[in-house]
């Protein structure tokens, strides 16, 4: 498998799975800005038509894309690593509920803490939503479970913990969230995380 990536963008989350999947996975590094990839120069839309990472090529000429849907794919290729409940139970559907929010609500919500070119009050505005939205995932761990639904670590938790990441250089900060960035430690400490974080050259930085 050969993974697109970019380092800390949103690709890290699929990138975790792989690791925590013990996938021997190929990186390809695109450079986001110039919309080509690093190594060769080769225009990315070449590779993928919608421009923007992650993309996963699984092999005999299939692309995959959209993050929701690679880490769910490459848990359901592996199911031994245990990172999601099988397809068509309830604890699936609260896995994919969490995928959801994530993409929609999160994700999205920083669009504009990354556009140069977007309005200041733009601006404020996604940081109160990103709030707002950090805020309800805080109140999800106040029963003291470690992760996102539950005891056990998820495609979820390997997305949320991307996410959350970009909470300091963007200027929505963790704040008062205890539960929050006791979640970002543990994830953090996870061997696999370490190992995509060093292989997208971030471990120092973090
Ligand atoms: N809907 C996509 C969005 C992916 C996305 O936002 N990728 C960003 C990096 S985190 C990107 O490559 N942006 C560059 C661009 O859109 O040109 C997904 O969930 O995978």
């Amino acid at each position: 498998m050969k993974l697109y990536f970019s380092p800390g963008a949103c690709s890290l989350s699929p990138h975790i799975a792989l690791r925590e999947a013990g996938v021997d996975v190929e990186l390809e590094q695109v450079d986001l800005a110039r919309g080509v990839i690093a190594a060769s120069g080769r225009s990315f839309r070449e590779v993928n038509p919608k421009g923007y990472v992650p993309a996963l090529d699984i092999g005999s000429g299939v692309l995959l894309t959209e993050g929701a849907a690679l880490v769910q794919h490459i848990a359901d290729t592996y199911p031994d690593a245990g990172l999601a409940p099988a397809p068509g139970t309830l604890e699936r559907t609260r896995v994919n509920e969490w995928l959801t929010f994530l993409s929609s609500e999160l994700h999205k919500s920083f669009g504009p803490l990354f556009n140069p070119k977007a309005p200041e009050a733009d601006k404020a505005a996604a940081i109160d939503k990103v709030r707002s939205r950090l805020d309800y995932i805080e109140q999800s761990l106040a029963d003291g479970r470690d992760y996102l639904t539950g005891p056990d670590f998820t495609i979820a938790d390997a997305y949320l913990y991307t996410l959350t990441n970009w909470a300091g250089p963007t200027g929505v900060g963790l704040g008062e969230r205890p539960r929050l960035a006791a979640f970002m430690d543990r994830v953090h400490a996870r061997p696999a995380v370490r190992a995509a974080l060093e292989a997208e050259g971030l471990l120092e930085a973090m």
